[in-house]
Order: structure tokens, then sequence, then C-alpha cells
């Protein structure tokens, strides 16, 4: 299938011509933006919900064979494949010096229901296509490197997310395993289900040589800016944090106003309450409340019971600490004054992280050399990357999203920009694991 060729509508002179001269060195072989649409496109028809986006909800049928599909394209691609006991996916060139510390490309191919084809699949295809460059141009890493495929980044069926990459490299919190799903379905037996063993993951997983991950960005400033790329300089931290309110269940006829303990209401002022929080913390603070459920859930019964996630994020550590008491002021306070009772369970806890200034200026050389602006950004989105960072040198390259929608089904990159941010993901790989020519 080809890719359309539908413009982003940036027009030339809107790009800000990249002022360095550098002595331009030999550029990477070209990728094949062909190969790499073609993959984005037969994989973004794996979905639950043909017509309404991409469903591939972590360890669900279609989550499973949008990686069996990945792994015939790695096997194809000659990359060693292998899968560890949390459900990651290593595709392997051994480098010239198979026994050296792995350099790791990587991303997820889980998504969020009714998501876009590019969240995740876009860095693993991109990843794939550098390997696929490099061997079909005969240029040979001097250490191994790997695509990966990150188990359950997303985190919307079990709450939480980064589940691979955190199991990696030892900071997934095991008593996690136990979280459940809407049908009561734990991440314990959801990962035994695929004959998956988490508390088993070999501990020699956190030597590595560096972590690059391609994107896209989620956001409209690089569209704004009129910018194929740009390179993350850091990434939010992350709280999520799962309420369960319970009031007293009765009739909607006979139960007089000032009689009734409803916790819908109760989640209503706290969802108030979360916007009000972020607006105070200011700078990049936002907070959202992603998921409500009501039970019984009928319309002439009050609710006796409701689930409502909250999910907080800032660029300072401050900002996050000062919105999460807000909130958490918030919550006992209408919990109080309703006569509710509940839990709040904490599902995440990130901190906000820098990115390695070595994969950044590798990423900023190879954009001088495309005569590519370089622009230096911050992610409101959390990535694997940010996981990568507490064990390696990580680094990220995102791509212009349209319109920086994201987490929807009208997500959509240009394939031109594709095209820029892989072939400067490819540079960026040839520099940092100084890949020559097979002799
Ligand atoms: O939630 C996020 O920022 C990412 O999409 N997991
Ligand atoms: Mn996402
Ligand atoms: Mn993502």
């Amino acid at each position: 299938m080809k890719h359309n060729k539908e413009a982003v509508g940036v027009t030339r002179d809107q790009t800000i011509p990249n002022q360095t001269a550098t002595t331009p060195r030999r550029g990477p072989p070209s990728i094949s933006i062909e190969r790499l649409i073609d993959r984005l496109t037969v994989l973004s028809q794996i979905t639950a919900t043909p017509g309404e986006g991409i469903t591939r909800l972590a360890f669900s049928p279609e989550d499973k064979r949008g990686r069996e599909l990945f792994i015939t394209w790695l096997t194809s691609s000659d990359l060693s494949v292998r899968e560890d006991q949390a459900g990651n996916i290593f595709g392997r060139a051994p480098g010239k010096d198979p026994g050296a510390a792995p350099m790791l490309l990587g991303s997820h191919l889980d998504t969020v229901p009714q998501g876009g084809a590019h969240d995740g699949a876009l860095g693993c295809i991109a990843a794939l296509e550098v390997l696929t460059v490099m061997s079909e141009a005969h240029l040979v890493p001097a250490c191994p490197v790997d695509v990966v495929v990150w188990a359950d980044e997303e985190g919307c069926r079990f709450g939480g997310g980064f589940l691979g990459s955190q199991i990696f490299t030892h900071t997934f919190p095991a008593e996690s395993l136990a979280r459940t799903d809407g049908e009561g379905v734990s991440y314990a037996d959801a990962l035994q289900s695929w004959g998956l063993d988490p508390l088993r993951v070999e501990t020699s997983g956190t030597r590595t040589r560096g972590y690059l991950e391609l994107h896209i960005e989620q956001g409209p400033t690089l569209e704004r800016l009129g910018i194929p790329v740009g390179i993350v300089q850091g990434i939010v931290g992350m709280v999520g944090l799962e309420l369960h309110l319970e009031g007293r269940a009765g009739h909607a006829g006979t139960t007089p106003m000032d009689a009734r303990s409803d916790p819908l209401l109760a989640a209503a002022e706290i969802a108030l309450a979360c916007e009000a929080m972020a607006q105070v913390a200011g700078n990049d603070t936002v907070a959202t409340v992603g998921t409500l459920r009501v039970e019984p859930g009928a319309s002439n019964v009050i609710p006796g019971a409701c689930d409502l996630s909250v999910d907080i994020r800032s660029g300072s550590e401050a900002g996050l600490q000062q919105a999460e008491r807000g909130i958490r002021d918030a919550i006992d306070d209408v919990m109080q004054r309703r006569r509710i009772r509940g839990r709040v369970n904490e599902t995440l806890r990130l901190p906000p992280i820098r990115l390695a200034p070595r994969m950044q200026d590798a990423l900023s050389h190879a954009c001088s050399r495309a005569g590519v602006p370089i622009h230096r950004m911050h992610s409101g989105a959390g990535h694997d990357a940010m996981i990568l960072a507490h064990v390696t040198e990580a680094g990220m390259l995102f791509v212009r999203c349209r319109g920086g929608v994201s987490h929807n089904p009208a997500e959509y990159a240009a394939p031109e920009d594709i095209r820029t941010g892989t072939q400067i993901l490819l540079d960026a790989v040839i520099q940092l694991t100084d890949a020559a020519p097979a002799l």
C-alpha cells in the first residue's frame, strides 16, 4: 500500500535554516520510507476497534498479533530474536564485538483504547528500519544493537504502565503485579497466560551502551515552529492514583437530596479540584481524570460506588508535589463533607528526568548534517526512555505530528517528517556505535 503524500502544509520558508556550517561528513545511507510506511500501515490494521482507531491493549489478542507480525519483520531482517520474562522483545544485530554492551533502540506496540497508528509503533518500525539499512549498506556497529519492543508501555489495562522497561531496569514495584483490570484479571495472570514470569527477568539486562527512542511529539510545538523534529531534553514526572469511592445506592425518586451519599458527585468535585490544582501549580503541571466507572450504573439508582483515575504530571518535582498535595487534600475534604468512604491507591510515581547530553549531542550533530534545525524541547508525555534513563544514557527524537493530536484515531505524522526523523536516528546510531563498512 503506498503511503499518502498528504503534506503537513508547512512551507519551506517556515523552517529555520540550520546556521551551523559543519564540514559535511559522508551522510548515512538512505532509509526506505516506502517500506517504513507500508509496515506502519499493515500494523495499524491490527486493532480491536476497526474503523475507530487502534486498540491493542497490553497482553490482549491484538497485542499478541501485533508483536507476532513485528517478530516476522525482525526475523526477515536477519536479526536474532528473543523475548524476556516481562514480554519485552529484542531483535539483535550482533555487531563487530557480540560480547560488548548493546545499544538499544526501541519503543512500544501496545496502544491506548482507540489510539493512533504512530504512538509507539513508529519508534519500533523506525528502529528496525535503521538496522535494516545498516545491514543493506554493510555498515557494522562496533557493539550489538537491539531493536526493543517494551511490554505494556501505556498501562491502560492495569494502570501505571512502563511495565516492560521497569522490569528490565529492576524498577518495577513487584506488588503492582497484583493489580487487576476491569475484568478482575491481574497483571500476574496476564503475564502467566503468555508463559511469562516477570520475577525471573535476568539481571544482565541493565548492561547497555545507551538507549534511543524515536516517537511522535504528541504535542503542537514542532508544527507551530515549522520544524520536522525535536531533540528531547527532559520528560515530565508523573503520579498516577486510583480512587475507589463508596456512598449509598438508593432510589433516585424517593431519596431526598439532603439524605444522599453520592460518590459520583464526590468524583465530580474531585475532578474539578484536579483541574484547579494543576492550574494553581502552574508551569507545565497538568492533571487528568481519564476513567470513571459508576456502580450499579442505572439511571434511576443513586450510585453506590465509583472508581476514577487521576493522572498528575509536571516538569518540576515541586510542581508535581504541590499539585498532588492539593489534590489529596481536596479528596479528603470532599469525602468527609459528603460522607463518602473509600481508598486512594498509587499506581505510578516517576520523577521528572533529564535525558543524556551525549545522546542529545549525537542527535543534534545528525540534525546539523541533515541541514535540519536543532530544537531542544521537553516531553509532557511519558516514555520508556524515562525508565531507561535510570540505568543508561537515554535519548529521544520527536517527529512533528499534525495538530499535536495523539491518543486519538486522527494521530498523523507526514512521511517526509518520518523520513527526516528516521535518517537522523540512523546517523546518530552510526555515530554512537562507531559503525564502519564491513571489511
Ligand atoms: O501516558 C503517556 O504519556 C504515554 O502515552 N504512556
Ligand atoms: Mn501513548
Ligand atoms: Mn508512546
